[in-house]
């Protein structure tokens, strides 16, 4: 007997990032974070199978079989509450495709993680709500919980040691203000050097900025989501840029230091801040993760100018503008091949 689902989920930049655990196992955070989810245009796609056909369990990630180790390990560990749930006794096969532009830099774990969570669930037929979705992605990946709707999100740290009460509401979905959109200017398409997950733990244990920065994260997802519900993006950019040089400020303390950014990056951030000067007001925010890629938010109307800014900084090799998305959904096209069955 068999008994398969397919699900889709996108990626989210964060405005307003996470940066350091309160709990490794659980994955929960420091600070809540403030995010965008981002449409098709990058996107995972996996299928989840339960099978008495199988001798053992597979995972394979675009098109090859996966070594369970890493983020991987950690996805599967979540997959066994999962069947442990549903009381699921059969070895699972798992197919993941990830089909971003090549080397856009995005980081799959958000969506690999949501899609996984989504497509095992219903492949159990477990009745589960878009909160449970969170919960169950932030234990596989902790960004990945924002995936779990459409438009802006905000990830709760919550404050049980349980894990209960951290979880991603929406603050909006992705119609109230569609308007605002990313605009991701690839600099560097290789590996990061030190994984996101390894980068928190150094960054908690030495910098002594940290502390302060748990702080300015907070207030600046409270401060964030008012500026979404009042649709200000004047207020928006100034703190998803102060947001994002705070988290690099704290990387940056961290010993050995985290180094991110490369001078390309850099040469981004003073071209946002001249075009915003130029146009009078904010009409642009640049924010960068564990990585020197830029994503830049503005608006609709600003995509021509905007581009055509970046278009002329020497090192960009790609520009990709993606809108808002509307949250992960199920699909009937799965992507296991006959030859994946073990
Ligand atoms: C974020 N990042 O809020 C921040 C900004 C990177 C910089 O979440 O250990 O891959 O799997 O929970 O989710 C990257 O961290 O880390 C991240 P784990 P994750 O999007």
């Amino acid at each position: 007997m068999e008994d398969i689902a397919t699900a889709i989920a996108t990626p989210n930049i964060a405005l307003v990032k996470y940066w350091g655990k309160r709990n490794d196992r659980l994955i929960l955070p420091e600070n809540d974070s403030v995010s965008i989810t981002l449409d098709e245009s990058v996107k995972t796609t996996t299928t989840v199978l339960f099978s008495d056909r199988l001798s053992r369990d597979a995972f394979y990630i675009d098109g090859s079989e996966s070594k369970i180790e890493g983020v991987t390990a950690t996805a599967m560990d979540v997959l066994m509450q999962i069947k442990k749930m549903a009381n699921e006794k059969r070895h699972v096969l798992i197919a993941s495709e990830n089909t971003f532009p090549s080397g856009t830099g995005l980081a799959s774990s958000a969506s690999g993680s949501m899609a996984l969570v989504y497509a095992a669930c219903s492949a159990l037929k477990l009745e589960i709500d878009a909160k449970g979705l969170s919960m169950l992605a932030r234990q596989a990946s902790g960004s990945a919980c924002r995936s779990a709707y459409g438009g802006f999100v905000r990830w709760l740290k919550g404050s049980n040691d349980d894990g209960s009460d951290s979880y991603a509401k929406q603050i909006a979905d992705e119609k109230h203000w569609n308007e605002v959109i990313d605009i991701i200017a690839i600099v560097d398409q290789k590996k990061k050097k030190v994984a996101s997950r390894e980068g928190q733990a150094l960054t908690k244990e030495t910098s002594k900025l940290y502390a302060l920065r748990k702080e300015i994260a907070q207030e600046h997802a409270d401060a964030a989501e008012n500026a979404i519900i009042e649709k200000d993006f004047e207020r928006l950019a100034m703190l998803i840029m102060t947001e994002s040089n705070n988290m690099h400020a704290v990387m940056t303390d961290t010993f050995p230091p985290l180094l991110y950014l490369n001078d390309v990056s850099k040469s981004i951030i003073y071209a946002i801040h001249e075009l915003n000067e130029s146009s009078g007001s904010a009409i642009a925010a640049y924010t960068f993760d564990a990585g020197p890629n830029a994503h830049i938010i503005t608006k609709k109307q600003n995509v021509h100018e905007v581009t055509e800014m970046l278009e002329g900084i020497e090192g960009i090799r790609n520009i990709i503008e993606c809108r808002q998305g509307s949250g992960p959904r199920l699909s009937d096209a799965s992507v296991i091949k006959d030859e994946m069955y073990v």
